[in-house]
């Protein structure tokens, strides 16, 4: 049985990483990386838990690559992500929600790691307290990760691009951070989901979750029923079939916060189904595979459930564009199954 852990007893994220790095399941620079996504995340929780106090609430003024108002939060969460990362100097390339198009980091000086990330996923909900999160994921540098001295600016924004553009099946790590009642630091580097809680008493995510299991099956639904006029009817029988009270006497329930992280951390410890459909207005829904769907498919696959647009495996879909969208069924296996046959049927 698992050893009791006393308070001063505890893992933190720092020495969990360092004994992977000892075990040799990731390599130093992974380590840096790691570490500094993580120091990026304590910041973004204290700019977001005093948000009201410091006139962080509200928009910025701007709108993003997205077409959406850009808070101030997912301004300075943006550039907050990039310097820690760019400071790790063991990152090559990083593309961002905020930013049009990935940049190459000039200050990569080893590892040249390959990082998506949403800085700030959910920030509607800023003005509000409601739950907000960082998702992200990290690749390996493919091939062509170099950049020439005479290269120009297009020809290293092309290789940039080819580089985030990877299927989710190549990621070597991803994760998020929630800002919520706690904030909780979840990652998976392939060998199972991890979940680290944030001790404000001295700063350190400390380890509070191992190998996370999702429930084979879960009677919660995350949808935003909103939409349901403009879903396809297959959707609409999946959807209507869930209120019927079944064998067991009892319809399922909805939980909807309207921020990915909160809704997808809640669906993998208790397990049901988190679903962004496409529609009539979205004909690809509306997150993004980069660094939406694919870390969130990764980190499901790695607590036992499943990830899918509702035919295929989201890993498995090669990404042509940096900001592409697709739609996003994930949680438990049974109910993710459950989704695809209503969608495949005659
Ligand atoms: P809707 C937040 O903007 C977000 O990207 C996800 O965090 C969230 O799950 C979804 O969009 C909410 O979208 O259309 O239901 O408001």
């Amino acid at each position: 049985a698992a050893r009791k852990r006393s308070s001063y007893d505890m893992i933190t994220l720092t020495t969990w990483l360092l004994k992977q790095e000892q075990e040799g399941v990731i390599d130093n620079e992974m380590t840096i990386v790691l570490s500094s996504i993580s120091t990026a995340c304590k910041q973004i929780a204290s700019l977001v838990q005093r948000a009201p106090i410091s006139n962080l609430t509200g928009v910025q003024g701007a709108t993003n690559v997205q077409g959406e108002d850009q808070k101030k939060l997912d301004v300075i969460s943006n550039e907050v992500f990039s310097n820690c990362l760019r400071w790790s100097g063991r990152t090559g390339v990083i593309a961002s929600e905020e930013e049009d198009v990935p940049v190459a980091v000039e200050e990569s000086y080893s590892g040249n790691y390959i990082v998506v990330f949403d800085p700030l996923d959910g920030s509607s909900n800023i003005d509000a307290a409601v739950s907000t999160g960082s998702i992200f994921g990290i690749y390996s540098p493919s091939d062509e990760c170099h950049i020439d001295d005479d290269a120009t600016l297009d020809e290293v924004t092309q290789m940039c691009i080819v580089n985030v553009c990877q299927p989710g099946s190549n990621l070597l790590a991803a994760g998020y951070c929630m800002y919520s009642s706690s904030v909780i630091f979840v990652l998976t580097i392939g060998t199972g989901v991890y979940v680290f809680t944030l001790d404000p008493m001295y700063g350190e995510f400390v380890l509070t979750q191992e190998k996370v299991q999702i429930p084979k099956s879960g009677k919660i639904y995350s949808f935003n029923e909103g939409n349901y006029a403009l879903w396809d009817d297959k959707l609409k029988k999946y959807m209507d079939s869930l209120k019927e009270p079944g064998t067991s006497g009892k319809p399922y329930s909805a939980r909807y916060i309207g921020s990915l992280v909160g809704d997808f951390h809640r669906t993998m410890l208790y397990g049901g189904i988190y679903g962004y459909p496409s529609d009539q207005k979205s004909k690809n829904g509306k997150l993004r595979l980069l660094y939406e769907c694919a870390p969130m498919s990764f980190i499901a696959e790695q607590a036992g459930g499943k990830g899918s647009d509702g035919h295929q495996r989201v890993l498995d879909i090669m990404p042509t564009a940096v900001h592409q969208r697709v739609p996003l069924y994930v949680g438990s296996v049974e109910e993710v199954e459950k989704v695809e046959k209503f969608l495949s049927s005659e």
